[in-house]
């Protein structure tokens, strides 16, 4: 089975992708030394300190709390998250790691002392200070390599001046202890009268192999292995913004009260007070959600088989590694065997200039020979993932073209090293990926099938009464569904709101009048609503409307407005099989007959969708728009887009169309737009917003006013349209991203993706896959099923059943009646809507889904009809309860 992420993505945040010229006079600029690079001038920043993504929970937790000086209530969370997690009585909050080494040096640690440890990362702190720090590190042992050998310690323990025994758990990041090992070390150094000190920052990745490796610990949750390891230490210290994915902050905890006083009264001195440690208030809330969080089974297991992935195809492809907990740990004197000086650098220039991935040494020079490309946790896809894998191996292959860097100075760090360069002649590496990184998640349900039988069930078998809390993937729609991006929270957080003018409204046409080259620009709460002031304004009773197929709520209010829609899209749209490739075109033959028939004027404008819904998201080409636009103007008929879904059918252009495969989608946008006089949206969709929508006007000023005078009475202010200022905000930066051209690719090829998927697997889809969802095509999927026995209904009901995966029913059901025979309508398409919310899933999602899918279409024979239970008048598919026919 495919496994994917055990959460969505909530939050992102873009990507920046220089080019090599770019990355070329950068890399000159920081004298070769890619520690001075920002995280911007590099397109992966492989390093998991303080860059993991979060979740929803500890994002909100950010602005919980007091930020009291003294006796915060955020330190109360995290005293009860410590002791509720870790186990340790105590908890003394440090500003980071260091501050928790600090204060173990300033109370443990006399003069002259040493500190045996099966690390040696903390050299650069023990060695400027004095502090004797003997390797105790079991250098035989071959899984759990971060073991101590017993019989060193113990002569250590006899022979020196020992402070205390200090444990890493993954020491180095690199070698993990077994429980056994650590257990051994508590009763040894007890024995002697010492403490075992542990930093604990990587903790779940050593619970996680001792969970694998130990005997006897498979069964056990990786919760009570952490809790096993945190009460075998005397003293319990982690860094905050590695394991419990908080961007800074430390603890340091025990059960000795006597040692936590210590702690106390040092902690004034360096750090700030034992209720807050050098911490803001809403690090202790982030930090105490993400402990508690942090031994989340299924994630824990998520991260690790990304890292194991990660390194897999590494090795597999020969490049020479050590194992890392969070990544892999490149071995750069292996890599450039010729190559004498300064490999390590040498590698992370040349991997920078390969292909914008910054992975980089840190600390003392000369501590070791490795470059650790460790992975932010929960931060990246494994698409992602696999492509800076290949960037490595890409790198691997043209080792001998790279000279190695030449130092100008020389320092005692890392930071502090300079150098001279010949750059070598590489082949360069392009990302062809999601272009973000994922900022925050949000935990999603994972049901078992008695469960979800339940569920859909008491939902009536209808997809739309399910509760989004039993859903695993949800794509039910794309409307609304969309993860904005950290810019777009930026400006929500910066509003200045108003109920009348407002920085954000200003914003939002400018930007729209530049993205559409419309001057009247109308926002309003969403789609629909936008829909009916259109309506209400353009068609008079009795007028025809032809259109490029009905979308139900377009179609009710032109019908509410009195007019009749007549669907005149071309006829390949009704043909689940045909590939024409665009489907979503008007067929200007029926067009000119209605007309001719008619009479222009009784023909109050053409509904011109975008990327055709109801049509399986099929784009309509840049000529069609044009003979449209150019005959509805010969005979004084405006043409009105439906341009919800304008970046995608943009995209769709840009690809198909050879004349504008170097056209950018913003420049396709314009031109489109050119061939219409107004158009609403549903700003749910492409603008990238949870709510929103759109009317506009070319130049009309007279229908520009009408529809101002409604939005008054119907919405709210001409500058809002009904909408929170914040939203606005949101919805201007929206649809300049929606406008990326890295952005809209992946977006459009993830639903291709999906669709390759499905088709390979021979399931029944519509062809070719539109922009925004894959339609399963439910009469040749259940082709034993009369359509009066509802097949799409009852394919979503069982998607979900099989997968956790929320579908929609487009078909029969949501056709509705024929009022006048009362019969169901039997349209010609009976489909399931495999929608694909904006940003949120990865493609690992959409393989587990082409593979539910699949095991459902393996039982198809089994899977019988439905029956009304329940049935409102109108728009019947949304609160419709049904029953398993027998
Ligand atoms: C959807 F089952 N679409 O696809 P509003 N035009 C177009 C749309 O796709 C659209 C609207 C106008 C939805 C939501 C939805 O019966 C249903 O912002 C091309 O939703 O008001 C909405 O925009 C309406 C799903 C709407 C439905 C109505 O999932």
């Amino acid at each position: 089975m495919v496994v994917h992420e055990p959460h969505k993505i909530k939050t992102v945040r873009p990507l920046s992708f220089p080019t090599l010229e770019e990355r070329k006079k950068l890399l000159s600029q920081v004298r070769f030394n890619v520690w001075h690079l920002t995280p911007t001038q590099a397109s992966f920043d492989m390093c998991s300190l303080g860059t993991n993504a979060m979740s929803q929970e500890q994002l909100s937790g950010q602005l919980i709390g007091d930020e009291a000086y003294a006796g915060s209530r955020n330190f109360e969370t995290l005293e009860v998250s410590v002791r509720g997690v870790l186990g340790h009585e105590y908890v003394c909050p440090t500003h980071n790691v260091l501050g928790c080494v600090k204060l173990v040096t300033a109370t443990m640690i006399p003069a002259g002392s040493a500190v045996p440890s099966n690390a040696r990362s903390r050299a650069d702190v023990f060695v400027p200070l004095g502090v004797g720090y003997p390797d105790v590190r079991d250098a035989k042992e071959q899984v759990f390599t971060g073991n101590v050998d017993l019989e060193r310690l113990e002569e250590i323990l006899k022979g020196q001046n020992v402070a205390f025994v200090g444990l890493q758990a993954f020491a180095d990041g690199q070698h993990p202890f077994s429980l056994k090992n650590l257990r051994t070390v508590r009763a040894l150094a007890e024995r002697h009268g010492k403490k075992v000190v542990c930093d604990g920052s990587r903790i779940i990745e050593n619970a996680w192999h001792i969970q694998r490796h130990e005997q006897g610990q498979a069964d056990r949750p990786v919760a009570e292995i952490v809790r096993q390891i945190v009460k075998t230490t005397d003293v319990f210290q982690m860094d905050g913004a590695q394991d419990p994915k908080s961007n800074t902050g430390g603890i340091l905890t025990t059960d000795h009260p006597d040692i936590h006083e210590k702690f106390m009264n040092e902690v004034v001195v360096y750090e700030g007070l034992h209720t807050y440690g050098g911490m803001a208030g809403r690090t202790m809330e982030v930090l105490a959600r993400g402990l508690a969080e942090m031994c989340d089974e299924a994630e824990v297991h998520w991260v690790m088989s990304q890292t194991e992935r990660f390194t897999g195809r590494l090795r597999e492809a020969g490049v020479p590694l050590e194992r890392g907990c969070d990544g892999a740990y490149i071995r750069a004197d292996e890599f450039f065997p010729q190559i004498d000086k300064n490999q390590q650098d040498t590698f992370s220039a040349a991997l920078y200039l390969l292909s914008g991935v910054r992975a980089t040494a840190s600390g003392l020079v000369n501590r070791n020979r490795l470059v650790p490309v460790q992975i932010p946790r929960l931060a990246l896809t494994n698409e992602q993932l696999d492509a800076i894998a290949d960037a490595i191996i890409c790198l691997h292959g043209q080792r001998d073209a790279v000279q190695g860097l030449r130092s100008l100075s020389e320092g005692k760090w890392r930071d502090q090293q300079a150098y001279n360069w010949v750059f070598p002649d590489l082949a360069p590496f392009a990302f062809e990926t999601f272009p973000y990184e994922i900022h925050t998640i949000e935990r999603v349900a994972v049901l078992t099938r008695g469960q979800r039988e339940k569920a859909i069930r008491e939902a009536g078998y209808n997809t739309f009464l399910l509760r989004s809390a039993d859903v695993t993937i949800d794509l039910l729609t794309d409307s609304g569904t969309s993860a904005m991006s950290t810019d777009q929270w930026a400006l929500y957080d910066g509003v200045r709101a108003s109920a009348s003018g407002s920085d954000e409204h200003h914003r939002l046409v400018a930007v729209l009048r530049d993205m559409l080259g419309y001057e009247h620009i109308i926002p309003t709460h969403q789609g629909r609503a936008a829909e009916h002031i259109m309506s209400q304004i353009m068609i008079k009773k009795g007028q025809w409307v032809p259109g490029n197929m009905y979308f139900t709520t377009t179609k009710l209010h032109q019908e509410l407005a009195g007019g009749i829609f007549i669907d005149v899209i071309v006829d390949e749209a009704h043909d689940t099989r045909s590939d024409f490739p665009w489907k979503g075109n008007i067929d200007l033959g029926k067009l000119k007959k209605l007309i001719d028939e008619k009479g222009a004027g009784s023909v109050a404008y053409v509904s011109f969708e975008h990327s055709v819904n109801m049509a399986g998201g099929q784009p309509v080409s840049m000529d069609n728009m044009k003979d449209v636009y150019t005959y509805c103007r010969s005979v004084g008929i405006p043409v009105f887009f439906d341009a919800t879904r304008l970046a995608e059918n943009a995209y769709m252009i840009q690809k198909k169309d050879p004349r504008y495969r170097g056209v950018t989608v913003r420049d396709i946008i314009r031109e489109m737009m050119l061939y219409g006089d107004g158009c609403t949206v549903s700003g749910k969709k492409d603008f990238l917003i949870n709510i929103g929508g759109l009317l506009a006007f070319r130049d009309n000023r007279q229908w520009a006013e009408e529809a101002e005078e409604l939005l008054r009475i119907y919405e709210g202010s001409i500058s809002d349209g009904g909408l929170a200022t914040a939203d606005l905000a949101a919805m201007a930066r929206g649809i300049e991203e929606m406008a990326d051209d890295r952005y809209i690719r992946w977006r459009v090829e993830q639903t291709q993706y999906l669709g390759r998927l499905l088709t390979d697997l021979d399931v029944p889809i519509v062809t070719p896959p539109g922009t925004h969802a894959i339609f399963l095509d439910a009469k040749r999927f259940l082709p034993h099923l009369d359509q009066d026995e509802f097949p799409a209904q009852r394919l979503a009901a069982e998607i979900f059943v099989e997968t956790g995966v929320r579908a929609m029913e487009r078909g029969n059901v949501s056709k509705g009646r024929n009022p006048e025979t009362g019969e169901n309508y039997r349209p010609a398409l009976e489909l399931v809507r495999l929608t694909i919310p904006r940003r949120v899933y990865t493609n690992d999602h959409m393989a587990a889904v082409a593979e539910g899918v699949k095991r459902v279409y393996d039982r198809r024979k089994e899977i019988k009809g439905l029956k009304f239970a329940y049935e409102p008048a109108k728009l019947r598919f949304f609160q419709g309860r049904f029953e398993l026919l027998q």
